[in-house]
């Protein structure tokens, strides 16, 4: 144990013993990220080509069933495509997940993924990423294609459990994603999968998935995705079979699925139509489509809330393996945030959230009536919970009184005038 640091048997000790703030814990510098939670939100669109896809699949009318089929596989395409760089990235570059830094309140991630295509049928992609909560910590988001009027927007928010006799972190996330095709007047709600961390005890954590995620089309289509890992029946890391119905009482009946996908996520999957399980063909490999990564200015033209010019010195002492300089900068950025906090209760203004709203799903609309809110229209074809639940929850499972969500607010990005993207 060197100066100070906390050792890994101490850490492990520590989260044996952890009362669901797992930011509190003083982990080892090596397990550190220099990269903060709100940074995440970008590896929604490492692959921006496969975001936007679906915008060329068929003219902007089209509504017969093998285009919107095909638009669904496509959707399913991009969300088994994010899931390399959100939940393995850290595990193949650095050799283990790592802990990212805990954003502070108002904390903004900005960048943008340029399109790099000759024909420049794609547009540029903008990535807004906000913290908008600090207890608990919540971090939204809104990824914007103008050019093709593509909007995904979500938020994520976790919460942890550990199990003491296995030391598996189990994380259960409570946020959902909205992806907008506004010219096709067609939109998808993703659910998020559970996970855990394993590895904890031989100080190598990964990340496994666990459950399922969804994907439910304004058209009815419905994407299923089981996740399994390497002690499940495949045998192999980072497994998933995703089967995609035509409507949730086809899944709901277990019949035959009009595709079927298989494979592991970070690695390659194959596809095939109804029963032809002999006329398997290639669906998606990762190994061979190398993530764009977003472009974000140099620090110095950053603005004070941005992320990288905030933790400058954190993540350079974090870089340098140096316990004294991490916990010296770490309590510089924090007793600066608390001396915020107490300021704006002093003076009774409250900080304000700036690109993202709170909405009250609750009591709109009335049961059973359609609504323009994506999200709730969506709930009800696919009959997930509206309400405040780990995502992908169905109706009947539902046990929670709140549906607070947070959403994307259009106008107060438009007035933007501080921050440059
Ligand atoms: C955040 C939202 C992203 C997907 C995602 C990927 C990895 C998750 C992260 C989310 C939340 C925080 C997380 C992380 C993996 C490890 C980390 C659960 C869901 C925890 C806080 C760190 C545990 C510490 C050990 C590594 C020692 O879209």
């Amino acid at each position: 144990m060197s100066g100070n640091s906390a050792s890994w048997k101490d850490f492990l000790k520590s989260i044996a013993s952890f009362n669901g703030d797992l930011y509190t814990l003083t982990a080892p510098p090596f397990i550190l990220s220099p990269v903060s939670l709100v940074e995440y939100s970008q590896f929604w669109c490492e692959h921006p080509e496969l975001f936007l896809a679906p915008n060329f699949i068929g003219g902007k009318d089209a509504k017969d069933e093998s285009t919107l089929l095909e638009r669904q596989i496509a959707v399913t395409k991009w969300f088994i495509a994010t899931l390399r760089s959100q939940y393995a990235s850290r595990n193949e570059t650095l050799g283990t997940e790592k802990k990212p830094l805990n954003p502070f309140l108002g904390e903004v991630f900005v960048g943008k993924w340029e399109d790099s295509s000759k024909e420049k049928k794609l547009g540029d992609t903008v990535l807004l990423s906000e913290q908008v909560s600090h207890h608990p910590p919540v971090t939204a988001y809104s990824i914007i294609n103008e050019k093709n009027n593509t909007y995904l927007s979500g938020y994520n928010e976790v919460k942890t459990q550990i199990y003491a006799t296995s030391l598996t972190l189990n994380v259960k996330q409570y946020g959902n994603a909205i992806l907008e095709y506004r010219d096709l007047n067609e939109n998808y709600l993703v659910t998020l999968p559970g996970l855990h961390i394993e590895g904890l005890l031989m100080a190598s954590p990964y990340v496994e998935l666990d459950g399922k995620s969804y994907i439910q089309s304004s058209s009815g289509y419905i994407t299923v995705i089981e996740f399994s890992g390497k002690g499940w029946v495949s045998g192999k890391k980072n497994s998933f079979k995703a089967k995609i119905f035509k409507d949730k009482k086809s899944m709901d009946k277990k019949g035959t699925p009009e595709c079927t996908i298989s494979g592991q996520w970070s690695g390659s999957s194959s596809i095939y139509y109804g029963d032809k399980y002999k006329k398997t063909t290639p669906f998606y490999d990762a190994a061979t489509s190398s993530p764009e990564h977003l472009k974000v200015k140099p620090i110095s033209e950053q603005h004070s809330l941005e992320s990288r010019k905030a933790w400058k010195d954190v993540a350079e002492a974090i870089k340098e393996g140096s316990f004294e300089k991490i916990s010296e900068s770490k309590s510089k950025l924090e007793n600066a945030q608390r001396e915020k906090r107490k300021q704006e209760t002093d003076t009774n203004s409250p900080w304000k959230v700036r690109w993202f709203k709170e909405v009250d799903d609750s009591t709109i609309p009335a049961l059973g009536q359609k609504s323009d809110q994506p999200f709730l229209n969506l709930c009800e074809i696919g009959g997930f919970s509206k309400y405040n639940v780990p995502s992908g929850t169905f109706n009947s499972d539902a046990k929670s009184k709140t549906a607070v969500h947070w959403r994307f607010n259009d106008e107060a990005f438009k007035n933007e005038k501080e921050i440059v993207i």
